[in-house]
């Protein structure tokens, strides 16, 4: 007997089949497909391309014995629209598309920001799935006017795997259109922005089963990515922090309470386990901001040997700062225009200077997530459990663990999302009783890296230099007083 998990990406379906009883991953498959940029800052995809990746992933992974559970998680925020056929009407516009400040403006106009941030937990915010809304109303109204439902980029795969319309409220979150504290769409915004409730999908809690493929195996409601990748590393109750160094950076802790940041500079979101919350922190470039100086300064090179060239550097390169803001930011500056610089060059630095600078900029950016996420932790300051690509390099994981000042964990199995997806599988089969369970069975941490005494007080300066910066490269300088 197997649970897989299925995490539709922003470049793949990841899938992966745990062997219950031991937590070991038996199987893993990776089905990719493209991002569209149609225009600069817009980022789209077709909702049938992560079906036919999630058939092939799925077949991939479910040979043998036979599967229990299902568990979905996916990218957040993305907007699906499907008529009264349940066809797609346009692309999918994803997490990453800019597109929108316009209609983020209005939405804060028509709602107010402070009743925003109490309702739904967040301001609004380019990526998320609500001003997509408005601005195919605005743009597109031949589009808008087909519309009879909307999902999220997880849930299109489960109306294909099972027929349901559902989603849970985890992801349901991302969309501006939750009362999160009340883990029930909400009726005020829906009324002051004007769209359907009607359009809008069941609600679940994560692990609740939401429908049966046509084999007759249980499929989870599942989680908005960051949310499963939490359960993956274990990240339940508070206490440790999850801690991804992806393509986005991520600081995630769990929440007992809601209890939403007043200015809006982390995400408040149901979390994927029942009556929990979460606060979360996102920076969006982290290993992407590797990708790029790889890409601009040493293509064909491997990740392995550029960070190589980094360890001759001491901490602090000597000077320079980087500052991750290739795509904008969401925390804690939720500032789409601002932009990345590197600071403090002189003729001696090289091309591994910069990426001990790029490296110790994304631990800069995760600090900043982790001090509003973690807020006034009572005693010694809980672990970092790292996941994502960058956390397979030791030494970034070095300079984090010293940004951070807490001890980062890697765990047994690296699978993040995927992993969180396949455990609630499992407790929507009934093989765990619940996502605690889950995790007591499954997760192990596999080794611990401590922050390096001999670099803190060059990181703490740094930090510092970091955060004066934004003023150069933000929004708050070319638009005094916003
Ligand atoms: C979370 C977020 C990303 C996407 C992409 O708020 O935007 O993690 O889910 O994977």
């Amino acid at each position: 007997m197997r649970v897989v998990g299925l995490d539709v990406g922003t470049t793949a379906v990841k899938a992966i089949a745990l062997d219950p009883e031991s937590g070991r991953v038996l199987a893993r498959h990776e089905a990719t497909y493209e991002v569209a940029m149609p225009r600069p800052g817009w980022a789209e995809q077709d909702p049938e391309d992560w079906w036919r990746a999630a058939q092939e992933a799925l077949g991939a992974v479910s040979g043998g014995d036979a599967v229990a559970g299902i568990g979905l998680s996916g990218q957040m925020h993305g907007l699906v629209a499907l008529d009264d056929r349940d066809r797609v009407i346009r692309p999918a516009i994803l997490w990453n598309d800019q597109r929108t400040q316009a209609q983020c403006d209005e939405i804060t106009e028509r709602i107010g920001a402070r009743r925003l941030i109490e309702l739904t937990g967040n301001r609004a915010l380019t990526g998320f799935t609500a001003p997509k809304l408005l601005w195919l109303r605005e743009h597109e109204p031949e589009h808008y006017a087909r519309i009879a439902h909307v999902l999220l980029p997880k849930d299109y795969v489960r109306l294909r795997l099972t027929g349901e319309r559902a989603t849970d409220v985890a992801d349901a979150s991302g969309t501006l259109l939750l009362d999160v504290a009340g883990r029930r769409w909400s009726d005020e915004v829906l009324a002051a922005l004007e769209l359907d409730g009607a359009w809008l999908p069941r609600l679940h809690e994560s692990p609740e089963a939401s429908g049966v493929t046509a084999g007759g195996v249980p499929v989870a409601a599942g989680a908005g990515d960051q949310s499963a990748g939490a359960l993956g590393v274990g990240v339940v109750a508070p206490g440790p922090l999850s801690v991804v160094v992806g393509t986005s950076g991520v600081v995630l802790g769990a929440r007992d309470a809601f209890a939403p940041d007043a200015e809006g500079r982390v995400h408040a979101f149901c979390h994927a386990v029942p009556g929990g919350w979460q606060a979360m922190g996102v920076m969006l470039s982290a290993g992407n901001s590797l990708a790029w100086l790889r890409r601009v300064a040493a293509p064909g090179v491997a990740f392995e040997a550029l960070v190589e060239e980094a360890a001759a550097w001491a901490p602090g390169a000597d000077g320079v700062t980087f500052l991750p803001y290739l795509a904008g930011e969401r925390t804690p500056h939720p500032d789409p225009l601002a932009r990345g610089a590197f600071t403090g060059l002189a003729q001696h630095h090289d091309r591994g200077a910069l990426v001990r600078a790029v490296l110790e900029g994304v631990a800069c950016g995760l600090r900043d997530c982790a001090d509003l996420v973690a807020g006034d932790e009572p005693g010694p300051p809980a672990a970092g459990r790292a996941s994502g690509g960058g956390a397979r390099s030791t030494l970034w994981l070095q300079i984090v663990a010293t940004a951070l000042e807490r001890p980062v964990e890697r765990l047994a199995v690296e699978e993040g999302a995927a992993f969180g997806a396949a455990l609630l599988g499992g407790v929507a089969a009934g093989v765990w009783d619940d996502v605690e369970a889950a995790v007591t069975a499954t997760v192990r941490v596999r080794d611990v890296i401590d922050p390096e005494p001999d670099w803190l007080d060059a990181q703490r300066a740094l930090q510092n230099r970091y955060r004066a910066l934004y003023p150069a490269v933000g929004q708050g300088l070319q638009h005094p007083g916003v």
